[in-house]
């Protein structure tokens, strides 16, 4: 029963979503904002961080991804800011060096990939009910686009067979299930399950090929292999729909799972089992966008930030634990801020927020800002 509503209110919520609040579903009453959601502003913590405007750039949009690599062929690495405009990206003064615009509107979640592994970055929009599946070319136009009767809930990158090159998730809505799509964005296979919330391609037992790992309607993560073939299906604490991948022990890449609950954080090892829950006043288990990482600041410190965004309310919770699972610093933003990420420094990392057309960059108060 338990299930069959949250459910209900699930689809509620991604129903509310599409056709904004305006939209009255009698039998499903909109949640309600959670009471630490209502004023922004910094709620733990003030004197752990230093926050700063990194970019203000409006012709990125929302931000929706923040990546730190060898992004050119010139030396030294590149800071790339993505949004659902445009990309910019920056150079290690921290002037931009180049931005590329999208040739399509109506984009969601857009995100930095690299389909051949040749060091040209593309871009891929994963796709909403509100938006198709795109890969950008490096320039901003569209190599291809997949879209679904079903509605697109997610898509996500990754090589599943282990060629060098890139696959292609998408997980459909009601009961569109699980698609794999080649490289160019065909249609390689299909699974059938119920509201595809969320997926990711993420090698689980590290044989150095990704496994798909998706939400379900049943609020379940599920493990497929490259095949399709069910691996594992395993639960959380929470109804899981939205979650997202961070580095967890002795991950040197994002691969447990960050699955927020009413009140808490759950960190999952990706084949299933928990391996840690945070304190999370003012996260709920339903509607939010995930983003998660750890921070090394200058100094030692080292904490686990999560960021849980909700369109709906117009809000965003940023939550630093620490070593000990505390909460170290807490902010709630008055908008729906959807990237977070760690980029290094010349001492230590410092921890990057995006939000509509700025980035925040937080470091250690009373030092000077790395990097
Ligand atoms: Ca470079
Ligand atoms: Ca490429
Ligand atoms: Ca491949
Ligand atoms: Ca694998």
């Amino acid at each position: 029963m338990r299930s069959a509503m949250r459910i209900s209110a699930a689809l509620g919520v991604l129903l509310l979503s599409l056709f904004n609040t305006s939209c009255s579903l009698p039998s499903v009453p909109p949640p309600e904002m959670p009471v630490e959601l209502e004023r922004p502003g910094v709620l733990q913590g003030d004197r752990l961080l230093k926050k700063t405007i990194l970019i203000e750039e409006a012709t990125v949009g929302l931000v929706t991804d923040i990546r730190y690599g060898e992004f050119d062929s010139l030396p030294g690495a590149e800071l790339a800011i993505v949004g659902r405009s445009a990309a910019v990206f920056l150079g290690e003064t921290g002037r931009p060096k180049q931005t590329i615009r999208f040739g399509m509107r109506n984009t969601d979640q857009v995100v930095l990939v690299d389909v051949e592994r040749d060091g040209v970055p593309e871009f891929l929009n994963r796709g909403s009910w509100a938006s198709k599946v795109v890969l950008f070319e490096h320039d901003g136009t569209v190599r291809w686009t997949y879209f679904s009767i079903w509605g697109v809930d997610d898509a996500a990158a990754g090589d599943v067979d282990g060629d060098g090159r890139l696959e292609f998730v998408a997980g459909l809505n009601a009961w569109g299930g699980v698609n794999l799509l080649s490289a160019d964005g065909k249609e390689v296979w299909h699974q059938s399950d119920g509201n595809v919330w969320h997926v990711e391609i993420v090698d689980v037992d590290g044989d150095g090929r990704g496994e798909i790992l998706h939400s379900n309607a049943g609020g379940e993560l599920k493990v497929l292999d490259s095949e399709g073939t069910t691996v594992s299906t395993y639960k959380g604490e929470s109804y899981i729909s939205d979650f997202t991948l961070t580095q967890w022990g002795d991950d040197r890449i994002p691969r447990h799972v960050v699955a927020p609950g009413d009140g808490f954080i759950e960190i999952l090892h990706p084949g299933g089992g928990t391996v840690a829950t945070f304190t999370a006043p003012g996260v709920a288990e339903i509607g939010g966008v995930t983003r998660a990482t750890r921070v090394r600041f200058a100094g030692g410190g080292v904490y686990h930030a999560t960021l849980v965004s909700y369109p709906r309310w117009g809000r965003s919770i940023l939550y630093l634990h620490d070593e000990e699972r505390e909460i170290a610093y807490q902010e709630v933003f008055g908008e729906a801020c959807q990237a977070l990420a760690s980029v290094p420094g010349r001492n230590g990392e410092s921890l990057l927020v995006g939000c509509v057309g700025k980035v925040w960059e937080y470091s250690p108060a009373g030092r000077k800002r790395p990097g």
